[in-house]
């Protein structure tokens, strides 16, 4: 089997530096050696500095959205090489970067599997804000409010009129982990009868029983293909300090892994997310042990096993 790994060295979702060296530090630990080992052949998409320097030079707020231009811009690259990836019938891997980035991975995903396609979004948050519900304008609380079809194209000068609207159906997406998620966005979630277990439903039925219902909503048979789309902030922050916007009380060291080992399990998963890792938050010890967390999610996710 080969990976397709792109890497998005990308900040401009959110107002901290430093996400944009995530892809970077766990190349640095050795990700890429490390799917080698388990058997895979990797393609890296190529251009990853890429991103540092697409910046326009004028990106004023569209509303109070950040970044708007350098967001869409950024996403839509990694739309085109996460497409490729799906389209080579490699297993997409995307190493953020924040995590605005997912609205280019799930385009470049579903282009190719279409509406089957199930999205499984491990996170503390909903990041289903549309521009008229964010309060903060970070475009990385926003993707998945564009991918459903919540915001439609306003202007012809919509920055995101290349990302189809609806492009993922509300019935085959669902959420794990959830324990941060703005009034607004409860809303949305109830409105559309969108599938979520927060960290509630985790400590009520245990991680096993939750990931099993969470792909019966969207996979009943374990037949569709699965995009995971997994937010480091998911986990606790005493496993996953280095990262941009922690929330007590997530994902043990245990539970995160424990999805991305049942996910894999399924043999469903086509494209896999790992966002969110920032090297620049913290001591040198919070660092290298997100890193290495966030290494071991994606090595579990495509197939380590323990015995
Ligand atoms: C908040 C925080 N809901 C927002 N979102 C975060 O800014 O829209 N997403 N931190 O990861
Ligand atoms: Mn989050
Ligand atoms: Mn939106
Ligand atoms: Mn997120």
């Amino acid at each position: 089997a080969t990976a397709g790994v792109t890497c998005v060295p990308f900040s401009g979702g959110q107002p901290k530096g430093g996400v944009d060296d995530g892809p970077v530090e766990m190349v640095r630990f050795g990700i890429l050696d490390q799917l080698q080992g388990m058997g895979y052949a990797v393609e890296l998409s190529a251009g990853m500095d890429k991103y540092k320097t697409m910046k326009p030079a004028q990106d004023p707020p569209i509303g109070v959205l950040k970044n708007p231009r350098y967001v869409a811009m950024a996403a839509r690259r990694v739309s085109e090489q996460v497409r490729e990836h799906c389209e080579a019938g490699r297993m997409a891997v995307t190493l953020g970067g924040d995590h605005s980035i997912a609205m280019g991975t799930l385009v470049g995903s579903t282009a190719v599997y279409g509406d089957d396609l199930c999205v499984v979004w491990v996170d503390a948050h909903a990041d289903i804000n549309t521009p008229s519900t964010t309060t903060s304008g970070n475009l990385h609380g926003c993707p998945l409010a564009y991918i459903l079809g919540l915001c439609q194209a306003s202007t012809p000068s919509d920055p995101f009129a290349w990302v189809p609207r609806g492009c993922v159906r509300k019935d085959r997406l669902v959420y794990i982990g959830l324990r941060d998620v703005d009034p607004a966005e409860k809303l949305i979630l109830r409105q559309h009868g969108i599938k979520a277990f927060s960290m509630h439903d985790v400590d009520k039925h245990g991680i096993g029983r939750v990931v099993e219902m969470a792909l019966d909503h969207v996979n009943r048979d374990r037949s569709l293909p699965v995009h995971m789309s997994f937010d480091v902030d998911a986990l606790d922050p005493s496993v996953a300090p280095a990262t941009g916007t922690p929330v007590r009380g997530g994902l043990t060291f245990r539970e995160g892994h424990y999805i991305c080992e049942a996910v894999a399990e399924t043999g469903c998963l086509v494209a896999l997310d790992l966002v969110e890792v920032n090297p620049a938050l913290g001591d040198p010890e919070s660092l290298r042990q997100t890193v290495a967390v966030g290494c071991s999610l994606v090595r579990c996710s495509l197939g380590e096993r323990l015995l």
